[in-house]
């Protein structure tokens, strides 16, 4: 199974500032985690991160045909891209939301996620943690 994990603008800062929402660990802590769970289980993973709407739609569509599932923290965009909603549509792909943070308890503007719409399943505040939730969810129900 080939599942291709997407995090949007800013994940690459994770770390610097503001631990007590998303933790301590910085991002390259992040990419280890996700390839050392994929590896444990057995799948083929590829890590993307982009700051771009448009990358992140490119690379949505490129999985088109290539991967079996698709993990996406879509990080700001989450909440203002109908285009990566759309992606995700287009493609068909089983994607699986995952938010750092929970972002239910903060700002009114987080509380829609337009990529959302067109996932199978959201693993929301459970740290980096929903990364490997999300591997699971997709091997559990797609490999
Ligand atoms: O909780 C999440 O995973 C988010 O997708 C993270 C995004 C935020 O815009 C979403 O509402 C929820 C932010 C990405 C990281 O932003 C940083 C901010 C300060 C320091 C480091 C990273």
């Amino acid at each position: 199974m080939k599942i291709l994990v997407i995090n949007g603008p800013n994940l690459n800062m994770l770390g610097i500032r503001e631990p007590a929402i998303y933790g301590a660990q910085n991002y390259d802590a992040l990419c280890k985690m996700i390839n050392a769970h994929s590896a444990e289980k057995g799948v083929e993973v590829k890590i993307f991160q982009s700051n771009h709407e448009g990358a992140m739609v490119d690379e949505i569509q490129a999985a088109y045909g290539k991967f079996d599932g698709i993990v996406i923290n879509p990080a700001a965009y989450t909440h203002t891209s109908v285009a990566i909603l759309d992606a995700l549509k287009a493609v068909g792909l089983p994607a699986v939301e995952v938010h750092i943070s929970d972002v239910s308890k903060r700002e009114d503007f987080r509380q829609i996620s337009y990529a959302g719409m067109a996932c199978v399943k959201s693993y929301i505040g459970l740290g980096f943690e929903g990364y490997c939730k999300a591997i699971d969810y997709l091997i559990e129900k797609y490999a």
